[in-house]
């Protein structure tokens, strides 16, 4: 009885430790370079995942969204710094191109600002 008690905790320990300090692939992502291009898919389903998507700089990028969420909030994508905004339609790849000559960190958010995710381009 006493050793199970012991691997729930230890079990517990590992997964609060996992949780804070371990890679989660929710959280960022690197799109994949594919001769003079690169690609990243970002679902959308109460917010976006990846969140932050890291992009070669001088890459031409696409950012693939895929909308399953059914609420009119993320029906639509706001990329301020870039003059982006576009409809997401749902269960389709939207393709959304980026201009990454310039590095920096830009933000993007649904269409009331409400969800936010990042594009790193260095
Ligand atoms: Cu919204």
């Amino acid at each position: 009885m006493q050793i199970l008690v012991v691997i729930v905790v230890v079990a517990a320990i590992a997964f609060i430790a996992w949780w804070f300090f371990g890679k989660h692939d929710q959280g960022q992502s690197q799109a994949q370079v594919k001769g003079n291009s690169q690609e990243a898919r970002i679902t959308v389903n109460g917010g976006y995942s990846p969140e932050t998507v890291v992009l070669k700089q001088g890459v031409p990028a696409k950012l693939v969204f895929n909308r399953l969420d059914k609420s009119n909030c993320l029906k639509e994508v706001v990329f301020k710094d870039f003059g982006i905004s576009e409809e997401l339609p749902i269960k389709q790849d939207k393709v959304i191109e980026i201009d990454t000559s310039k590095a920096g960190e830009y933000t993007y958010a649904c269409g009331m600002d409400m969800f936010h995710g990042k594009v790193v381009i260095k």
